[in-house]
């Protein structure tokens, strides 16, 4: 069932091609800092906010910084949950994710049974993602136990993209981890796009304009950055990013 804020991003995508997503870690920002970035990127255009961290697994400081954030802006806040404690009632929406090359059934079913209730019990829009942990992987690889997909394999990206096309996922994340020196490589996004009709989220260690251009021409429906904003605070650095997004085609 398509509701209120996949079809919200959807026709966003739609009517201005590559949108930008915020990405905010409870575990490294206070409730009222994250108010501040979060206030900023709405001014600039960001679509929705994104609340998570890899190694995150306070629910008070989680619900701390997403009640402030709903009480901050008006754009959807969606949970990017490391397991059943990245789960809060103060959210519109939850990426309901499979690590799709976890090693561990946990990160694969375990974490999602246990937190469906949750999801239910919150009125939480579960948004179906297929996650695939690209390179490096940063924190969110150790944690999650990935098996590497390294930056050269774009077909195997693909392979798992179309597995969660097949399996119903709406939405597939390549992910290179936050913070980390390389993105996704673009011909690896622009495989992954032409593979399948999911709508493509990337991210971790995206910083400059130019790059996010390039993520955006290759195919990516949504951009998502984290760290490049908690490094640079201000206005600046989101208007550069969301700017860049501005016009770019994308490759189908
Ligand atoms: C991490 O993809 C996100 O899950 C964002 O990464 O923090 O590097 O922007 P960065």
């Amino acid at each position: 069932m398509v509701i209120a804020v996949e079809k919200y991003l959807l026709e966003k995508i739609e009517k201005e091609g590559t949108i930008h997503m915020t990405l905010i870690d409870p575990e490294k920002v206070s409730p009222s800092s994250a108010s501040q970035l979060a206030t900023e990127a709405e001014a600039c255009g960001t679509a929705a906010i994104m609340v998570g961290g890899s190694t995150s697994f306070s629910t008070s400081d989680l619900d701390a910084v997403a009640k402030a954030l709903k009480e901050s802006v008006k754009i959807p806040i969606i949970l990017f949950p490391n397991g059943v404690t990245g789960i809060t009632k103060y959210a519109d929406a939850i990426w309901f994710m499979s690590l799709l090359n976890s090693s561990d059934p946990y990160f694969l079913v375990g974490a999602q049974v246990m937190g469906a209730p949750l999801v239910k019990k919150y009125c939480l829009e579960p948004i179906p993602l297929g996650y695939i942990i690209v390179g490096e992987g940063g924190a969110v690889s150790v944690v999650g136990k990935a098996v590497p997909i390294t930056y050269n394999e774009k077909e195997r990206a693909a392979d798992y993209a179309l597995a969660a096309e097949c399996f119903g996922m709406r939405f597939v994340y390549l992910e290179a981890g936050s913070g980390v020196r390389q993105h996704v490589p673009t011909e690896m996004v622009q495989a992954v796009k032409r593979a399948t009709h999911l709508t493509l989220i990337v991210g971790g260690g995206i910083r400059t304009g130019e790059q996010v251009k390039k993520i955006a021409k290759a195919g990516a429906d949504i951009i998502v950055t984290g760290t490049v904003l908690e490094e640079n605070k201000g206005l600046h650095k989101i208007k550069e990013l969301i700017d860049s997004m501005k016009g770019s085609k994308k490759a189908h």
